[in-house]
């Protein structure tokens, strides 16, 4: 059964560009219930860890170098069916392929500076959330 959490990023670009304030509109708007919050910048060793599954893939020094690169807002998020409606809400991982409406179709201007992250599995969700918050910091 999907839970109903989901856990987010707003990326450095979205932040540079001055969008968290619409984004998080986005989301409420979508009908996600914000269960907890931070405004912080990764260490590489913090994003290294967080993003270690894509280890091997050929982006990820890039990936680090680029979440490292500014400060990003962080989130759980509370929804029925929440991960899966989140991918929805953001769209596709490349911008340009991205729904019309979408966060990303929005917001974001490549493939590497896409604006948003979200989690892709129920049981990612739980563990990207615990990454970032413990018990005391949801509500
Ligand atoms: P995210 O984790 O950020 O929500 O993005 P995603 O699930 O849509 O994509 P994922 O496969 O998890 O990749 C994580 C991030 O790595 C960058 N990426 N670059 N150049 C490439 O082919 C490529 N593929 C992925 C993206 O910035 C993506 O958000
Ligand atoms: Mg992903």
């Amino acid at each position: 059964m999907a839970t109903n959490r989901t856990f987010t990023m707003i990326k450095p670009d979205a932040v540079a560009n001055g969008h968290i304030g619409a984004i998080l509109n986005d989301i409420i708007a979508g009908g996600f219930k914000i269960i907890a919050m931070k405004y912080i910048q990764l260490s590489k060793e913090t994003a290294g860890a967080f993003y270690a599954v894509h280890k091997e893939r050929p982006f990820y020094g890039e990936l680090v170098d680029f979440m490292t690169s500014g400060p990003i807002v962080a989130a759980i998020l509370e929804k029925d069916n929440a991960v899966e409606d989140f991918r929805t809400l953001i769209g596709a991982t490349d911008p340009s392929k991205a729904e019309a409406g979408t966060i990303r179709n929005k917001y974001a201007k490549s493939i590497d500076a896409n604006a948003i992250h979200g989690s892709d599995s129920d049981e990612n969700a739980a563990i990207e959330g615990s990454f970032f918050f413990s018990h005391f910091e949801r509500f």
